[in-house]
């Protein structure tokens, strides 16, 4: 309980775990540290076809560019990942199952976080009369990531993500920018992976340039989320079973045995009772019309995408199915060929040569494995789909 006599950001940082938020940090808006990094990145193109972040300029390192009146930034983080949702490695390695991230099996986060950090501005409304702030989640020119390793949440992991020692990096970030004078929380300077590789090691494209560089453009992420055109012919084998984003870089990061799990009912994979999406099969998705797939993904972060891209990803996805018989494939992929968009039928037809190939090179069963090796930037080639050495996850999920 707080009290009259308690510090304002204690009482913060007590509203938003009293909220449900996992953690709650300060920190103030000097990003400069970060700010050549970002813009390097833009140079370099990685962000591929996300406009929207070049748009906004300095306002994006800069916060009160932004929002003059910024003093003080609240960072949060919300645990996201459902340790009852079925296995993700059983899923990634079952190429009949369709592979969705792990942050994607519930209700939208945007709502969710929004209307929290407004509860949580509420409450502090109530203690400072002329209390300013912007809440935001994804949503804006906001570096969320460098504000949060600012704001002592974790440290930027190579995988460029946000890891905290005790709790992995399965959350989602949030901030408040606020017109408040707070004490800034220590930072995290220290980077925690010391030798590890694992996620450069293991990223299926090899979108991991460097420690902590990441070529969208190459990421399974952007792929089958953001980029609405004609994925590479070249990354489409690689993209295996992946429907929606990727985790493989969470997968294999050793600070994940510490995860916390959600404690958020939206974010569940049961709460589509009839289409649970941890445990679904890619040709019962395929089969779905596009009013069923506005319909069962009511208030999910994958209608986002739209229908057309949803088939496009699927059709890869099928035709980098080894488990589904070539035939079947074949037959099935033709039932949505010139229904949609030429750029769909693209993805269809090659889905349909990927199992044409085995059936013409006159294998007993017409199944012989598709051999995809891959020629990297790194030069190393690997067998697909690829397992891992070791995932780590809190036991009950592997
Ligand atoms: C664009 C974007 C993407 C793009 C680009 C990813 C990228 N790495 O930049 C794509 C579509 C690929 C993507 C994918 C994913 N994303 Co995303 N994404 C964003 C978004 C909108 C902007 C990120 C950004 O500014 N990128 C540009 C780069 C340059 O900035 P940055 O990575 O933050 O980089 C800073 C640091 O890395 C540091 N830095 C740079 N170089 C170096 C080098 C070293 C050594 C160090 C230590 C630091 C460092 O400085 C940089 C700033 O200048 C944010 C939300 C937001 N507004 O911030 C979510 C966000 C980063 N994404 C998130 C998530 C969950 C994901 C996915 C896991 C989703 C999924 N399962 O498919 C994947 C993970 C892929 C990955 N390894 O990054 C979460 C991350 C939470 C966390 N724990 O960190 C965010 C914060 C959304 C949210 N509100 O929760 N994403
Ligand atoms: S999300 Fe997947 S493709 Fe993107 S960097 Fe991580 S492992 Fe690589
Ligand atoms: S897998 Fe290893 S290198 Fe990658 S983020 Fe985790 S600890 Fe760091």
């Amino acid at each position: 309980m707080t009290d009259a006599t308690t510090p304002l950001a204690l009482k913060i940082k007590y509203w938003g775990k009293e909220l449900g938020f996992s953690d709650v940090g300060i920190t103030n808006t000097d990003l400069s540290h970060y700010e050549g990094d970002y813009f390097q990145w833009i140079e370099n193109n990685y962000h591929g076809d996300m406009a929207y972040m070049e748009r906004h300029g300095t306002k994006r390192t800069r916060p009160t560019e932004l929002e003059p009146s910024t003093l003080s930034i609240i960072s949060v983080r919300l645990n996201y990942l459902d340790l009852n949702a079925k296995s993700p490695i059983e899923q990634l390695h079952n190429d009949q199952q369709a592979y969705i991230s792990r942050y994607a099996l519930g209700k939208d986060y945007h709502k969710l976080l929004r209307k929290r950090l407004q509860a949580l501005a509420n409450k502090i409304a109530q203690e400072v009369p002329d209390f300013q702030y912007r809440a935001f989640t994804d949503s804006a020119p906001v570096l969320e990531r460098p504000i949060a390793e600012k704001a002592g949440l974790g440290f930027t992991g190579k995988n460029s993500l946000i890891i905290h020692p005790r709790a992995g990096s399965w959350f989602f970030l949030g901030e408040l920018y606020t017109n408040l004078t707070l004490p800034s929380d220590p930072p995290f300077t220290k980077q925690g992976c010391g030798p590890c590789t694992a996620c450069i090691q293991e990223c299926p494209t090899d979108a991991i340039l460097d420690n902590g560089v990441i070529d969208a453009r190459r990421c399974i992420s952007y792929l089958t989320i953001e980029f609405k055109g004609n994925i590479p012919i070249e990354l489409r084998p690689l993209i295996g079973n992946r429907i929606y984003g990727c985790d493989d870089c969470q997968l294999v990061c050793p600070w994940n045995k510490f995860t916390k799990p959600t404690e958020e009912a939206a974010f569940k994979a049961n709460i589509y009772t009839k289409n649970s999406l941890d445990n679904i099969q890619l040709l019962s998705l395929w089969q779905w019309s596009e009013s069923q797939f506005l319909k069962n993904l009511e208030g999910s972060p994958i209608r986002r995408i739209g229908y057309p891209q949803w088939v496009r990803n699927l059709a890869i996805a099928i035709g980098n199915s080894q488990a589904i018989n070539a035939e079947k494939a074949i037959h099935i992929l033709h039932t949505q060929l010139g229904k949609i968009t030429p750029l769909v039928d693209e993805h269809i037809l090659w889905a349909i040569q990927q199992h044409k190939k085995p059936l013409l090179s006159n294998s007993p069963n017409g199944l012989s494995p598709k051999n995809y090796s891959k020629d990297t930037p790194n030069q190393h080639s690997r067998q697909i789909p690829f397992h891992a050495p070791k995932y780590y996850l809190p036991f009950k999920v592997l």
